[in-house]
Formats: C-alpha cells, structure tokens, sequence
C-alpha cells in the first residue's frame, strides 16, 4: 500500500504536518494528528495469555499475539507525533458490582468472571491479568481506560475525553476484531468520529470473524469507517518525522 501527503514538509521532531492521507478501504482516510487519538483496545493477558479470560472462553488465544509487533510500531510513531493515545481494558470491580448478572452467567463457565485464575481474578481491575502486556505498556500521561463492556463509550468518560482534546477522529486498534473492536467502533461512528481501523494491529480468536468484521466496516462506502494496514499509517506519518541519521540526501 501507498500513500501521499498533501500537507507541508516535514517539521522538526514532534511536529504534526496534517492533514495527511492514508491509502485506505473504501477510500483514502484523511486526518490530522493534532486531532486524532490512537485508541489500543483491551491488550490485556486477560485475552492474549493463557489463563485468562479468552481461554476459558474456549480460546486459541496465540491468535491474537499478531497485532503485537504492529501494534508497538504504530505506539512509537504516534507517540513521537504527539498524538493522544488511549489504552482501554476491559473489566471490572473486585466486588464485581458493575458486572452485569448477565454478563457473569453467560457461557455457563465454572470458572467465570471473578473467579480466581493463574494470572488473578478474571477479568477484575487491579488483577495481573487484567492489565495490558508487557510490550505495549501504556506511559505516563497516556489515558488508560476501564470499561465495564465491550463497548469503549459505554459507561465510560472516554466521549468526554475526547471532545476536550478536541479528537475528531480515531485510529483503532486491538482485540478482538468483531467483539471489542467493532462495538467501540460502531459507538463512535454514532458519536461522529471517523475511524480507522489497522487491520494487522487488531486480532480475533476466530480469522473468519477477523476478515469480515473489517469487511463490515469499510462496505456500503464506509459505513462505519476506513480500513487499512499499519503500513500504510506509517508511511502518511513518515511525512512528519525527520529523516534518519545517516539518510540525509548529499544533494544531485
Ligand atoms: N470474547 C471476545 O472475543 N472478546 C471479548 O470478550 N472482549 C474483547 O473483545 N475485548
């Protein structure tokens, strides 16, 4: 994949040089960093460890390793351009009081949310397994954001958060693709945010689930929003980074 840039040259370290333009599904995705956040959806050893709450669901849960890599490259470049970048994890209190009756029953598990586990208690706030893994720890001043659903605007404050930022458009990433993902972008595409979504960045237990959840997205004209790969991103993004050592042109 390929993409341009129709903004200014490239500024000194930090600097944003929007808006730029990723080559995308079903057309090319335009934003402005100043204005987007990446969004890192639930990276929890909850879903991509064994042990967790993924396994107990019935899970290959090595499937959603993938997006890690991706995932860190994608972290690094919107970090040095200063974007806004949100963790979400989803979960609960330990007395598990805004866990649904629902949500605890459905499944029929002897071993369910809160039950205890070789990581810590499923799925709850505090537990080892509940927070995000080691290769995408969040850094200070990110926003790490728990959410009690699959949705990440519900019953949360990230809507707030991200109108006094004033964030107008997401880039989403995470797991999984057709569960956490695709509610949190479905939420937001009602909020009027224009999302897009890195495909190599988000993961399903289910790679049939994780082709056409994506497909869902882009069709209809984007009915939900864009998709592309981190390739793509990082290449619209390279426009606002200074070249490497070394690269600089001698000049012809
Ligand atoms: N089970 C499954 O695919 N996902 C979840 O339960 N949560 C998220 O997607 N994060």
């Amino acid at each position: 994949m390929s993409a341009v840039s129709p903004g200014p040259p490239p500024g000194p370290l930090g600097a944003t040089a929007g808006p730029l333009v990723v080559e995308a599904e079903p057309y090319e995705y335009v934003f402005d960093p100043s204005t987007t956040a990446l969004v890192v959806i639930d990276m929890q050893r909850d879903f991509l460890e064994p042990g967790g709450f993924g396994e107990l669901l019935g899970n290959d849960v090595s499937l959603l390793s993938r997006a890690i890599v991706p995932l860190h490259e994608v972290l690094s470049v919107a970090r040095e351009a200063g974007m806004m970048i949100v963790h979400t994890r989803e979960g609960h209190r330990p007395d598990l009081s805004d866990c649904p009756p629902a949500k605890r029953a459905r499944g029929r598990l002897e071993t369910g949310i809160g039950s205890p586990g070789p990581k810590g208690r499923i799925l709850v706030r505090g537990e080892f397994g509940h927070d995000i893994v080691d290769e995408l720890a969040p850094l200070p001043g990110e926003v790490v954001l728990d959410k009690p659903g699959k949705g990440s605007f519900y019953a949360t404050d990230l809507e707030l958060m991200l109108r006094n930022a004033g964030i107008t458009s997401l880039i989403v990433t995470g797991v999984t693709t057709e569960v956490c993902v695709h509610t949190t972008v479905r939420e937001a595409n009602d909020r009027g945010f224009e999302c897009l979504v890195l495909e190599d960045c988000c993961g399903s237990y289910f790679p049939e689930f994780h082709r056409v959840a994506l497909e869902m997205i882009a069709a209809q004209g984007g009915i939900f929003g864009w998709v592309s790969g981190s390739a793509a991103l990082l290449q619209a993004m390279s426009t606002t980074r200074p070249p490497a050592i070394g690269a600089v042109s001698q000049g012809v």
